[in-house]
């Protein structure tokens, strides 16, 4: 597809977007100061970006935060200089909610590249990414409760979804931290590395960025459509996805490549 629209990085200021020559953009939260803490302006680049990301030609998103820590969340002094009216506040939250569902429904792949804190809002913004990778220094947890705060961002929709209810509930009631493999055993990353996430997360986004873009679109949008419908109207629709997915021109030479033997099978990993 030709890219209708054009991202000048010059425009963003909290992201420093880096674009790779493989069709991979890095978009790095750019607070670290902070701990890349998400103040209203950030959360506007997150929403410019991904609103353009697709008809921008973008193959893949590698999410990473400058320095230490991934995100620390809700920028807490922000929140408490501006002194928000409730009417402010939820106006606040649609827009963390417009950001997050470009990210989540956008149709273009991102991987979560985490290195320390993933905190309150900084888990709803990696819990937003499709694929997490987190490295030894990675930890999660909501401190919304300590803070007198509650979620605002999706966590009682997406982080519910990764580590259930019971555990959410937990989390928020009593600060608990999770890492290290019992993180990844929950649900809150899919990959764990000793070294780097970012590295790992190149390497992710380098084999989603291989697929048909209709096809990673039809991934990355469908999917999460589809939970949120009934069985019956999910099955409708993945019906009508395939119907143009499945039929679509440039997949013709991947099925002709299996057909004739020369596309690679699929095996169990070494050893
Ligand atoms: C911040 C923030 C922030 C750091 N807002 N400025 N999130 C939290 O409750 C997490 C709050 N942050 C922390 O627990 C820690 O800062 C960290 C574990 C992330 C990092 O610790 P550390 O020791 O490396 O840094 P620090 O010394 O605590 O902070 C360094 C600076 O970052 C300092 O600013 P400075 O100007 O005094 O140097 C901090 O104020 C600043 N900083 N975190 C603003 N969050 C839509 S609703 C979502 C609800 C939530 O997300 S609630 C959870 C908020």
């Amino acid at each position: 597809m030709t890219p209708q629209v054009t991202i000048d990085p010059a425009d963003f200021a909290n992201l420093a977007l880096e674009p790779q020559d493989t069709g991979i953009w890095v978009v790095r939260l750019n607070r670290p100061k902070k701990r890349n803490a998400l103040d209203l302006a950030t959360i506007e680049e997150l929403v410019r970006f991904f609103s353009q990301a697709l008809r921008a030609g973008v193959a893949a998103v590698v999410l990473v935060g400058e320095g230490d820590h991934f995100c620390a969340g809700l920028d807490l002094v922000e929140h408490h200089r501006a002194d928000r009216s409730p009417e402010e506040f939820w106006q606040v939250c649609l827009r963390w909610h417009e950001a997050f569902n470009k990210m989540e429904y956008g149709g273009v792949p991102v991987i979560a590249a985490l290195t320390g804190a993933v905190v309150g809002g900084g888990l709803e913004l990696a819990s937003a990414a499709h694929i997490r990778v987190m490295d030894a220094t990675t930890y999660f947890a909501l401190p919304e409760g300590q803070r007198g705060l509650f979620t605002g961002g999706g966590a009682t929709i997406r982080v519910r979804e990764l580590v259930g209810k019971a555990r959410m509930v937990d989390m928020m009631l009593t600060g608990r931290v999770y890492q290290g493999q019992e993180a990844v055993d929950l649900g809150l990353a899919q990959y764990r590395v000793e070294g780097s996430s970012f590295d790992k997360a190149m390497e992710i986004a380098e084999k989603a960025a291989a697929n048909l873009p209709l096809t990673n679109f039809a991934i990355c949008s469908g999917v999460s459509h589809m939970r949120n419908m009934s069985a019956l109207d999910a099955a409708y629709a993945e019906a009508c996805v395939a119907g143009v997915v499945n039929t679509q021109t440039e997949a013709r030479a991947r099925l002709e490549a299996f057909a004739n033997g020369s596309a690679a099978r699929v095996r169990p990993n070494a050893g």
